[in-house]
């Protein structure tokens, strides 16, 4: 699969994503990522990639020109309209269903927006999907693209070994992960507890799930309305 990322910041793409996982799967042909740099398909004699807002207000807005300009190239040199995400607030919230729809495709675009934001008038010649990271306002949508990319990127094969797949499941199940220890046995005066010792699969099953029901009630009481809970567990745990 193959990310391209529209930025006036790509050393920041550049540096982040190609460190451990990402990075490896990068090295070893799963993946490729790419900074479009936006300021390179500026045609201002200053290199000017903003300007101010009509009708008024704070700060400045990336224009137009610049940014289709440089959708065009990535569009021009892989031969279609690929899908196009602009970062956001103003979306709904990424969440692990979409990640793995945007894992199908062959190629994607991901527009990062800096300042005030951008001429409205080229979003709509280009974006096909709007994504939010949360509520919350950041200074610019590199780090969302990077953690869409992320996100995307460990659901496409060969990125992730057997080891590490499974953890997606749980939160596909509409739970959060059950605590795990490793060694020692004995940390700070806390044991393990006895049951991971224990040698016998079932109770371990059995324990986990409970602990990953508590934890959920506990901390993300919300996910609970989407979660698969037997009629039993709802009424033990609800
Ligand atoms: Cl996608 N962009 C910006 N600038 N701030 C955000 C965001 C995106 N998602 C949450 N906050």
């Amino acid at each position: 699969m193959h990310f391209h990322i529209l930025t006036l910041f790509p050393q920041m793409i550049m540096d982040g994503l190609h460190t451990s996982i990402i990075g490896r799967a990068i090295r070893n042909g799963f993946l490729s990522v790419e900074a479009v740099n936006i300021r390179d398909y500026t045609v201002d004699k200053h290199n000017k990639v903003d300007d101010y807002p009509y009708g008024g207000g704070a700060g400045l807005l990336m224009q137009a020109q610049p940014v289709y300009d440089a959708w065009e190239a990535v569009v021009q040199k892989i031969g279609h309209r690929a899908r196009t995400v602009y970062l956001t607030p103003q979306a709904p919230v990424f969440c692990q269903p979409m990640a793995k729809e945007f894992a199908k495709e062959q190629h994607l675009i991901l527009l990062c927006g800096h300042y005030e934001g951008i001429d409205e008038r080229v979003l709509e010649e280009i974006v096909t999907d709007y994504v939010s990271i949360g509520d919350y306002v950041l200074t610019g949508g590199e780090l969302p693209a990077m953690v869409v990319t992320d996100a995307v990127a460990r659901m496409v094969p060969g990125v992730l070994s057997n080891d590490q797949s499974g953890h997606t499941e749980s939160l596909e199940s509409g739970l959060l992960e059950y605590p795990q220890y490793s060694r020692p046995e004995e940390w700070n005066g806390k044991k393990v507890p006895p049951v991971l010792l224990s040698g016998d699969h079932a109770k371990v099953d059995a324990w986990r799930r409970e602990q990953s029901i508590l934890r959920t009630v506990k901390r993300r009481p919300d996910l609970l309305k989407q979660a698969q809970l037997t009629q039993k567990e709802q009424e033990q745990y609800l």
